[in-house]
Formats: structure tokens, sequence, C-alpha cells
């Protein structure tokens, strides 16, 4: 009986070995420009710096010079704040909150709570590139974005750019209506 689980543990442990590798080539792929990254977190959409966490980040297709990313930051440390956001597209980049329908800066960035978390989406805080000529389409472009912590530093993230009419399935996955 031992025997037999010892078995199917090094298969489990041999199955998980190749989906790591896998996982590994797949990074490779799109590395072409031999950038080092920190030992942060390869996938499309997420990076990880310190106690801070990134996940979910994608850029909203857009038609005009202007266009939305959200995403959401995962803090398991001591209380941090989200100072800056640069963009490889566009003239510049900004922390946008939205009250009572308009947008407005948010001048001294967003506070990430202690052992919390914070989610940009729409209606609410995101970031907002700005100048972007051509727009932004989705598919076709990623965008690259360095977001700078007051405690954890800088840490690079590539947000997918998501098509306008596919936003609202993702809204529902996201939803949370806790008051
Ligand atoms: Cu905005």
């Amino acid at each position: 009986m031992n025997r037999i689980t010892l078995v199917r543990r090094g298969f489990v442990a041999l199955a998980l070995v190749s989906l790591v590798s896998l996982a590994l080539v797949a990074c490779g792929d799109d590395d072409d420009d031999d950038g080092d990254s920190n030992g942060g977190d390869h996938s499309t959409g997420s990076a990880t710096i310190g106690d801070i966490a990134i996940e979910g980040a994608y850029a909203r297709e857009s038609v005009t010079d202007v266009a939305a990313v959200y995403m959401t930051i995962k803090n398991s440390g001591a209380a941090d704040t989200l100072l800056s956001v640069s963009a490889d597209v566009g003239s510049e980049a900004q922390l946008h909150e939205v009250v009572d329908s308009s947008m407005r800066q948010m001048e001294g960035g967003i506070p990430i709570p202690e052992n919390g978390e914070v989610t940009l989406k729409t209606g609410g805080l995101h970031v907002m590139i700005l100048g972007i000529e051509g727009g932004l389409k989705a598919d076709s472009t990623e965008v690259h974005l360095t977001l700078t912590f007051e405690n954890a530093g800088s840490v690079e993230l590539t947000a997918p750019v998501q098509a306008l009419n596919g936003d609202g399935e993702m809204d529902h996955d996201m939803d949370d209506d806790k008051e």
C-alpha cells in the first residue's frame, strides 16, 4: 500500500516538474530583449516586488489617445503607497480616481493598506495613459508598465490589451460587491 502511494507521489511530482518547465519555456519565448527581471513573476498581467503582488493587470482597448489600466494590488506586509506609474506607450501615465462620474488625479499616489488589497477597476481607481497616438488595439499590443511603490520599490509589469466588447464578462468575473 505504502509503495503504491509513493509511486503515485512520484508521478505527481514529475507532472508538476513538467508543468514548471513548460511555463519556463513559454516565458522564454517573448523574452527577446534580454531585460533582466529580478526574479519577478513572468506571467502576463502579474508581478511581485517585496510584499506587493500585482495580479490581473490589463489595459482597455481605446480608440482615443487615452486608455485605462486595471489591476489588483495585494500587500502582505506593512502599508505602502503606489507613487507613480510609467508606460511604454503614450506621453504620460497618471493615477486616477473616479468621483461622481468625473476623474481626478491621485496626487499623493494610491495607498495600499497593510495586509490588504486595492483593486483598480472600471468606475474607480485606475491608471490612465495619456497621449497614445493611434489609440490601443486589443491583441496586437501589450503595454509595459513600471510601477513605483514608496516602500517596495519599482517593478515592471506587462499588461495585455483587452477588447472593449469583451469587457462585460470580465467585470462579472471580478465582481465583488461586498459592502
Ligand atoms: Cu482617468
